[in-house]
């Protein structure tokens, strides 16, 4: 837990969220302004500050998000027609939260990556 990190107050439950999934390393909920029908957010309950991060110091961790995100897609009903999944990465991947976290974007076609 980092005090001023808001992901992790989301993990304490002192920020109130719509979970979607919970395991014991992993949390999944809804995006507060989401960019897509389905836009749902999947982090590890400890606090890493990005992906690059997490994947270094605990790889069984960062495949436990991954394996979150996947089941998260297939109850949400994304898997037939595809979804995205993406984790912004420091500034310039436009992150805004630093807490490492997927996110799981589907439910209608998302055209290209970058336009
Ligand atoms: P990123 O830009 O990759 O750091 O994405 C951060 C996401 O977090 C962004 O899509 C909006 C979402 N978000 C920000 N504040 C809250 C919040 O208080 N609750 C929830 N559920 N999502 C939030």
């Amino acid at each position: 837990m980092t005090d001023d990190c808001l992901f992790c107050k989301i993990v304490a439950g002192e920020i109130p969220a719509t979970v979607v999934r919970e395991t014991g390393t992993t949390l999944a909920f809804r995006d507060i302004a989401p960019k897509a029908p389905v836009h749902v957010l999947v982090i590890p309950k400890e606090h890493f500050g990005d992906v690059v991060t997490l994947a270094e110091a605990d790889g069984k961790l960062m495949a436990e998000v991954m394996e979150t995100a996947a089941v998260v897609a297939e109850h949400e009903g994304l898997t037939t027609d595809g979804f995205r999944l993406i984790f912004n990465t420091g500034p310039y991947g436009g992150q805004e939260v630093a807490h490492a976290h997927a996110h799981v974007l589907g439910g209608a076609p998302l055209g290209p990556m970058l336009a």
